[in-house]
């Protein structure tokens, strides 16, 4: 019994029980993960009782020796993957750290352009109901609606008319490799600051499967909880004349006292990234991603844009009969999980969007490969079928994906996750 346990069964249960579920079912949503066991031990560990304002030897508080050593040491590893002149390793999150580039960057009330959130963007990029949004003029651009790729010239024209302050280029629905070389042309022709939020794939640009945006864009943002398969985190990288701002946006601009533990887990990641294995794991990623969508399309799937060049799926299920609110649950009742999305020019709401999104991060940290791919194709094929048709009845649709959950568990089984303590 661990000390959880006889402590706080409630809590300890619920833990128990989500180990489980992270165990038996394939867990699809993009922006998720497998920590390893190195990176959960660090978030859990003692560094949680510090508090630390400031930066690396200049806090507001005594008692830092071994806090600066692991703020700087996230710091040192991060700039050898990414190669960011300044680091900023304090950011609680993706959106905290977006919100620090505003603040170190605008003032409220000035133009900003972004990605709109139906077409794959962030609600940090402008959206309408965020303070990104609220707070400052935003544009949003859009992809192609009938190729489902961003249009560079159009982003041009726009960002010509506007006249922005920054451009934000980073996506969360968003299966093809941004032109980040292209998006600081335009932000250079038009006097903008552009933002890269790389936080889907973080790890993609480490492991260099994706091209990086460092030395071209201004302020490079990230989570370091997706791809990159860190703890929950954010971070921020720019070029050395920004440091100073980008500082102090972040403390004591939004935030206090830095998640030490966070930041020491943050370490190990980089580490584990830094290695031949995360690379394999990285290209492993998008060669999943890429079977997943070539299954898909054989089985008559809308496979937005035809395909992907990342981690991430978006597919609409319009020709397939259901919602995607429907394949999502449907899916999650047969232990394949992921979430309903939008889909580019989507005539449906955005709580019943015609579109699910799937991503190969989490099924590739356990090991899942080609094979894998073609069944899971074959099951989302059969499932969609058994949604859409309406002549089955509820109880006979349950048995069915019941059925399909036990072969899922089963699979998983031999694919045992990293970070699981499942015996
Ligand atoms: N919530 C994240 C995602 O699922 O893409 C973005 O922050």
């Amino acid at each position: 019994m661990s000390v959880l346990d006889q402590v706080d069964p409630d809590v300890s249960s619920i833990i128990a029980a989500e180990q489980r579920r992270q165990h038996a079912k394939i867990r699809l949503i993009p922006s998720e993960n497998y920590v390893s066991h190195a990176v959960l031990e660090a978030t859990g560990s003692i560094l949680t009782n510090k508090y630390s304002e400031g930066y690396t030897g200049d806090r507001y508080y005594e008692g830092q020796q071994q806090i600066d050593k692991i703020e700087q040491l996230a710091i040192d590893r991060a700039r050898s993957l990414f190669g960011a002149e300044h680091i900023n390793v304090q950011p609680y999150s993706g959106s905290p750290a977006n919100q620090a580039v505003y603040v170190a960057l605008a003032n409220p009330g000035d133009t900003v352009m972004g990605l709109s959130l139906a077409h794959g963007g962030h609600l940090t990029h402008g959206a309408g109901v965020s303070i990104s949004g609220l707070h400052y003029k935003a544009v949003q651009y859009g992809v192609n609606e009938s190729t489902g790729y961003l249009d560079y010239d159009e982003i041009e024209r726009l960002a010509t008319e506007c006249q922005p302050k920054l451009i934000f280029c980073g996506t969360t629905a968003y299966p093809r490799v941004l032109d980040f070389e292209r998006f600081a042309a335009i932000g250079k022709k038009v006097g903008a600051f552009v933002i890269a939020d790389i936080a889907h794939i973080s790890g993609l640009v480490a492991a260099g499967v994706h091209p990086s945006p460092v030395g071209h864009v201004d302020v490079v943002t990230t989570t370091t909880h997706k791809s990159l398969r860190g703890p929950r985190g954010g971070m921020i990288m720019c070029r050395a004349q920004f440091a100073d701002a980008i500082d102090k946006a972040v403390f004591p601009g939004l935030q206090g006292g830095p998640h030490n533990h966070t930041t020491a887990a943050l370490a190990v990641a980089l580490k584990e990234a830094d290695t031949a294995e995360f690379r394999a794991y990285a290209q492993a990623i998008v060669d999943n991603a890429k079977a997943l969508g070539q299954a898909l399309v054989e089985r008559g799937f809308g496979v937005v844009s035809g395909g992907t060049d990342n981690h991430l799926l978006l597919v609409d299920m319009t020709n397939k009969g259901v919602t995607g609110n429907q394949m999502s649950k449907a899916l999650d009742a047969a232990g394949i999980v992921c979430n309903y999305n939008l889909v580019p020019g989507d005539p449906r709401s955005a709580r019943r969007p015609s579109g699910i999104r799937l991503g190969t991060p989490s099924i590739t940290s356990r090991g899942f490969g080609g094979d894998q791919m073609i069944q899971l194709a074959d099951w989302m094929d059969e499932i969609a079928q058994i949604r859409a048709d309406e002549s089955i009845d509820r109880d006979s649709r349950r048995e069915a994906y019941r059925r399909v959950a036990g072969e899922v568990r089963d699979l998983c089984d031999r694919f045992p996750a990293p970070g699981l303590d499942i015996a």
